[in-house]
């Protein structure tokens, strides 16, 4: 595998909580992988730009025209996969699957590609209108100097519901605890989402690794599962615009997504605080048109693209210069907001102690 060795490979693995066969097989998949060289140096020149790229992202993340006019223009053919959580994508990455050119994970997901060398570094050269960039959005702890990302969306999580069928909007988490909305109430299919608000609810960080903060987050968990339909995530949607579902956890853009089309649904961020998220580009180990993904991250800075997605998605875009092409955009949170907004980290060894409750909670 180039970029780590063995023995470094296996180390930052055992430190994210991998087990020791989960890593040997990490390292396995990786290694058949023909790989150029200049991919893991920034400053090397990359090839002539290819004809095809490949893009595995979060469903309903781009606007109607964003792939159509960047094949148009640079003669690419783009093919899309899409997932419906951080979890979903990285296990698919770390099962081995190869050729995706660019990935969109999380903050605290970009972690662990990054120490298991999963991520490429970025080639900035290529990237001439990085300057569009807000620097609220640069820089952060999960990536610092933005070697490897380039932010692409940012949100909250909050809770989505039905103004006709609940008349007083939503104020707190314990709405899932509320038997009068009993099978007409859902919560994201995300551990991170699920048991991060449970933390909130309970005053604690959702990065917490304290045992009986976990223990208390995963017994609210259980008792507010009696009253969910289902946990689900971005298909949600389409139950609230229908009016099956009166109350959803949910991501702020996927709430707007619905609300367009029908008027009733709200959105609210709870009162004890929840997740702000930002959402990257990266360029993924085994990516085979790394000229044409270094493109199409350059195109969706210009001004007008990254606009375009905000609108159709109801994210946030982190283009500055994109605001002002928007109608109604997004703004950044309030200070005091944000005082109740966390982003997430990698949580290492103790992602496995939160998989383990998150098993827990969905077989209870
Ligand atoms: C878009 C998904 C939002 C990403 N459907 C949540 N991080």
């Amino acid at each position: 595998m180039t970029g780590l060795d063995r023995r470094e490979f296996v180390r930052r693995a055992a430190a994210l909580g991998l087990s020791l066969p989960a890593a040997t097989a990490l390292l396995a998949a990786c290694r058949p992988v023909r790989h150029d060289p200049a991919l893991d140096d920034p400053g090397r020149a990359l090839g002539p730009l290819e004809r095809e790229l490949a893009i595995y992202i979060w469903s309903d993340y781009v606007a109607p025209d964003t792939i159509p006019d960047f094949e148009k223009e640079f003669g690419v053919a783009v093919t899309m996969d899409f997932y419906d959580s951080n979890e979903e994508m990285l296990a698919k990455l770390q099962a081995g699957a190869r050729g995706y050119d660019i990935v969109v994970p999380s903050t605290y997901i970009v972690e662990v590609l990054v120490a298991t060398g999963l991520a490429l570094p970025l080639h900035r050269q290529y990237l001439t209108n990085w300057g569009n960039l807000s620097p609220i959005f640069l820089d952060h702890a999960f990536d610092p100097g933005n070697r490897y990302t380039m932010p692409w969306m940012w949100g909250v999580t909050g809770i989505a519901y039905r103004r006709d069928r609940i008349p007083d909007p939503p104020a707190s988490w314990e709405i899932f605890l509320d038997p009068r909305y009993r099978g007409k109430m859902t919560q994201a299919d995300d551990e991170r989402d699920v048991i991060g608000a449970w933390l909130r609810y309970r005053g604690h960080s959702l990065n917490a690794t304290d045992p009986a903060q976990l223990e208390a987050a995963k017994r609210d968990a259980i008792h507010a599962k009696q009253n969910l339909k289902a946990y689900i995530s971005a298909p949600v949607k389409g139950q609230l615009i229908t009016g099956d579902v009166w109350a959803a956890q949910i991501w702020n853009g996927d709430a707007e997504q619905a609300r367009m089309e029908q008027p009733q649904v709200g959105f609210v961020l709870p009162q004890e605080g929840s997740t702000i998220w930002l959402d990257s580009l990266v360029m993924a180990r085994g990516a085979r048109h790394p000229r044409a993904a270094h493109e199409f991250m350059n195109y969706v800075l210009r001004p007008p693209v990254a606009a375009a997605v905000s609108t159709a998605t109801g994210y946030g875009t982190p283009n500055r210069e994109a605001l002002g092409l928007i109608e109604h955009p997004v703004q950044y949170p309030s200070g005091e907001e944000l005082a109740r907004l966390e982003y997430q980290r990698d949580l290492g060894r103790d992602t496995a102690t939160w998989d383990q409750l998150w098993t827990e909670i969905k077989a209870s």
